[in-house]
């Protein structure tokens, strides 16, 4: 049989983690036929509560589960990892400034940073969670500095996903047939859902749709504040469609987005479309084997050059904030 792959989970008593947990080890992210070795990260006073979880993934008898290790020390857990899923993070708490926020989820992620860096498997694949995923992930990338920094990215997929439902509610179309969306930039209210190369069933998705106050009043703003409303309304953030989302992102990263379509991630900029390199914006991208590419050549008109410049701008702020902060 095949050679179980160890998947690290980061935040793993966490609401994303009690979603993410079992569909990985139902064997949704790597499929029908590969093992899971599960490693889950916590802080100790989280511990009590994994242990929990991990009697509730004993109870599922998961054919694939290999086995479950869990712990508070990310040196422990990421040894040997072949895929690190970073959900944990800190969230803004009451009275807490901007600043504090990006010191507090600093300190995590350079530890993790350095900690994939010394002890995951040389194959290692970091997808972040955790907000402000897209600063996040650039200071574990900086933090590890003998992994290559296509190995890390920040999860977008949730907000395409989004995207494609809003799309597919509007014109009445399946989700099935509409390819080719993209989200740019951060995973932050600034966010720019891209519909104008998108396709539903192979037409161009804005001249189908063929109302651009749409798209700029309602689309847009409907999905990049999409969390605030699941808040709203559920009384928690996102957190089955969050664990959903991460769950595709890694899954199409390792084994391939589909062919005549792409996928929305964060990833390391080459500079393509303007955005400064080494940040971690979302980008159209295919991906094969491990690898993506971002997608060339799209043509950018005025309002979306603006759309994507506000959110990357947003992006230097926050780099230059973590920065100053020496995090970096
Ligand atoms: P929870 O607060 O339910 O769980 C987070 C867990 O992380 C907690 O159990 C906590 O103990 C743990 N944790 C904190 N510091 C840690 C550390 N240093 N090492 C290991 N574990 C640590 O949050 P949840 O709803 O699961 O969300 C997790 C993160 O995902 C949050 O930062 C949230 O903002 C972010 N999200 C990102 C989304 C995206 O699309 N990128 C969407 C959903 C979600 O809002």
């Amino acid at each position: 049989s095949a050679t179980p792959v160890k998947v690290a989970v980061t935040g793993a008593a966490g609401q994303i983690g009690y979603s993410l947990l079992f569909r990985i080890a139902a064997g949704d992210l790597l499929g029908p036929d590969t093992p899971v070795q599960l490693r889950l990260l916590e802080i100790t006073p989280a511990l009590k509560a994994l242990e929990g979880v991990v009697m509730e993934l004993d109870d599922c008898a998961f054919p694939l589960l290999d086995s479950v290790e869990i712990g508070d020390d990310a040196n422990t857990i990421f040894d040997g990892a072949n895929l690190a899923l970073l959900v944990g993070a800190r969230p803004r708490s009451k009275g807490m400034e901007r600043g504090d926020l990006l010191e507090a989820n600093g300190a995590i992620f350079t530890a993790q940073g350095k900690a994939l860096n010394d002890h995951a498997a040389d194959d290692i694949r970091i997808g972040v969670t955790g907000n402000p995923a897209n600063t996040n992930a650039l200071i574990a990338k900086t933090n590890a500095p003998d992994i290559p920094a296509e190995r890390f990215s920040a999860l977008t997929r949730l907000d395409h996903n989004r995207a494609i439902s809003q799309l597919a509610a509007k014109t009445g179309a399946r989700v099935t047939d509409i390819t080719k969306m993209t989200i740019w930039g951060n995973h932050s209210a600034t966010q720019y859902p891209d519909i104008f190369h998108a396709e539903i069933a192979g037409r161009n998705a804005a001249e189908v749709v063929g109302d651009q106050a749409w798209i700029a009043d309602d689309f847009i703003p409907t999905v990049a504040k999409r969390g605030a409303a699941i808040i709203e309304a559920r009384g928690a953030s996102s957190a089955a469609s969050a664990a959903s989302a991460t769950i595709d992102a890694a899954r199409d990263w390792l084994l391939g987005s589909a062919e005549g379509d792409w996928v929305s991630m964060a990833v390391s900029s080459d500079g393509s479309y303007g955005v400064p390199e080494g940040l971690i914006s979302s980008f159209p991208v295919v991906t094969k084997g491990g690898d993506w590419e971002i997608v060339q050549g799209l043509d950018i008109d005025d309002f979306s050059r603006a759309k994507i410049d506000a959110s990357v701008a947003e992006l230097v702020e926050e780099r230059d904030a973590v920065t100053q902060l020496g995090l970096i």
